[in-house]
């Protein structure tokens, strides 16, 4: 069975931190609702929910992809690029620690687990604004051993790696070609440029969890065949928040 790990979305919410979107008003109530609705979603497709503890004075802690990357071998706690968001890393340890043994990423290194995507063996690495070069050489240093390739790619204009591409099931990748330079990939589905923000997708098996706002995009993996099941996630994407940020999934 996969395990899901999640977090309830804390009542500080509307003070998340924000790097492309104009601050907006978030409403608790409602991305509280929302978030429920995704992790019945994801019990629906045959996830086994893990909630970490509830952080509610940390207002990014909703976000739980950010503080750990998890592969077969283990879970590598994270040291994130925004100072606010680091008090949610330690939280998350003993959870993770009954799946996998624990490794750790250290300062000078920043990382954030949305810029980390692995496809079989390779693990792309986002440089972004919260993800530099040390982190790169330390995953390395931690990954290689177990037979993986880390492989750097530049971000532009968007918040992390997986803002702007992210796994299909079948090994393809649905990317935003305007974010990154998507010829690294063997396979890749654009997204309907009227919706910057549709990249982020999680897959789940063979199910595609997109986000009801992506109509056209959504309508593109369809006809390729993708079955697809759609959540509402409207109010944590006015945190810059998507889809595979709510999780950590663990096989
Ligand atoms: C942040 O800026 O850290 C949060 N407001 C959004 C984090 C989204 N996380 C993700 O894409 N993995």
């Amino acid at each position: 069975m996969t395990i899901a790990i999640t977090r309830a979305v804390p009542e500080s919410i509307a003070h998340c931190e924000l790097t492309h979107l104009a601050r907006q008003p978030i409403d608790y109530a409602v991305a509280s609702r929302q978030h429920a609705a995704y992790e019945r979603a994801l019990e629906a497709l045959g996830c086994a929910i893990v909630r970490l503890p509830t952080l509610n004075d940390r207002p990014d802690s909703v976000f739980v992809e950010d503080v750990a990357i998890v592969v077969d071998e283990l879970a590598i706690l994270t040291h994130p690029g925004a100072t606010t968001r680091r008090e949610e890393v330690s939280s998350a340890k003993a959870a993770l620690a009954r799946f996998r043994p624990i490794a750790s990423i250290e300062a000078p290194a920043t990382i954030d687990g949305g810029d980390v995507l692995r496809i079989g063996r390779t693990i792309w690495v986002g440089l972004s604004s919260r993800t530099n070069r040390q982190a790169i050489d330390r995953l390395t240093t931690l990954l290689a051993p177990h037979g993986y390739e880390v492989r750097p790619v530049a971000v532009h204009g968007c918040l992390h790696l997986k803002s702007a591409v992210t796994a299909l099931p079948d090994g393809a990748v649905l990317a935003n070609p305007l974010a990154i330079d998507v010829s690294f990939f063997a396979e890749v589905v654009e997204i309907d440029s009227r919706e910057p923000s549709a990249a982020n997708v999680l897959t789940v098996g063979t199910t595609v969890l997109c986000a009801a706002a992506h109509p056209r995009t959504n309508e593109r993996l369809a006809q390729r065949g993708y079955t697809l099941r759609t959540v509402d996630a409207s109010e944590l994407a006015k945190a810059e928040g998507a889809l595979t940020c709510c999780s950590i999934l663990i096989e």
